[in-house]
């Protein structure tokens, strides 16, 4: 009998591969290097894994060649095809935002006002100028849209950024966020059963794989006196764990705490008398 697989399409090469791959691995999931290949299989999940461009990928689910993909949520807008957003994946972090010369003077939205405009991302430009009343007219090109203020071919860019790097070494500047972006998950708004089982059972392995890069484990000492205080600051997964040690009038606390407040709640600790803080990374986080 052939076991029922889900179809998973990743990108072949380029910015979100290897987090992909990262990402399926830190699932327990082992797959054969696609570097040269269309399609795999895990050696150990229900899972077929197809090497595609990521533009190609939302089309492919809703068409159903393939059941789930990870791809850009940039993409996805922009795609605009038939599929369900299942989940964000943390990784490809990127915004999408327009861009003129820097020597130029930007005030307001309003300087788009009857502009070119060059992208690869024409109805996600196309919306955001909508939304704020501007008429500008849309150049779509594929690819280098960085260049075109200074070929003349465009007033204004819209184009992904992420350090910045590309936008300042081409004099440009970022005036607008159009949209934030980052890997998510996709799947095809028809799967059956069976094949929702496997969604879920790899979507609990994702999950568990963020929330444990969100939180970190925190092992502290602290003065009897100063439990109450410091139990406050840290709620855990449950309340806390505290252990006598061998020296008396102490305790060890352990707990978890998320990677947002990180900070904070460090300072908080060592001015409510926490000492000897160590801090564990979470490898997985099963709740
Ligand atoms: O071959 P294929 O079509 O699959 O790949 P691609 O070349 O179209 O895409 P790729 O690999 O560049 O990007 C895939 C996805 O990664 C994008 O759809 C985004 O969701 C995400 N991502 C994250 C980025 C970036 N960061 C990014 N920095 N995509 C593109 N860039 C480019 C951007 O276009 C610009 O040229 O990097 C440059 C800007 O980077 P900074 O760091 O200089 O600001
Ligand atoms: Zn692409």
């Amino acid at each position: 009998m052939d076991y029922m697989k889900l179809k998973l399409a990743i990108q072949k090469s380029g910015r979100l591969h290897d987090d992909s791959i990262k990402l399926l691995k830190e699932c327990g999931i082992d797959i054969s290097n696609g570097a040269n290949k269309l399609r795999t299989e895990a050696t150990n999940f229900p899972l077929e894994v197809f090497f595609l461009r990521d533009d190609d990928i939302p089309q492919y689910v809703e068409d159903g060649v393939a059941d789930i993909g990870f791809v850009g949520e940039n993409v996805v807008y922009e795609k605009n095809k038939k599929i369900e957003i299942v989940d964000k994946l943390g990784y490809g972090r990127c915004r999408l935002s327009i861009a003129i010369g820097r020597g130029q003077k930007y005030e307001s939205v309003q300087y788009l006002q009857n502009r070119k405009i060059a992208t690869s991302y024409p109805l996600l430009v196309k919306e955001f100028l909508k939304k704020n009343n501007i008429n500008a007219e849309i150049h779509e090109i594929s690819g280098s849209v960085e260049i075109a203020p200074g070929i003349g071919l465009a007033d204004a860019i819209c184009d992904i950024v992420s350090s910045g790097s590309t936008l300042f070494m081409n004099g440009l500047k970022e005036v607008e966020t159009v949209m934030k972006s980052q890997a998510i998950l996709i799947r095809n708004p028809a799967l059956k059963e069976d094949e929702l089982k496997i969604l879920h059972k790899l979507l609990f392995r994702i999950q568990s794989v963020k929330k444990a890069k969100n939180n970190k484990y925190v092992l502290l000492n602290a003065p009897n006196d100063k439990l109450d205080a410091i139990v406050k600051i840290l709620p855990g997964m449950k309340s806390p764990t505290i252990l006598p040690l061998a020296e008396s009038g102490w305790s060890s606390v352990h707990s978890v705490i998320s990677e947002n407040d990180f900070w904070n709640v460090i300072e908080s600790l060592k001015a409510n008398g926490a000492q000897g803080i160590l801090i564990v990374p979470i490898e997985k986080m099963i709740i």
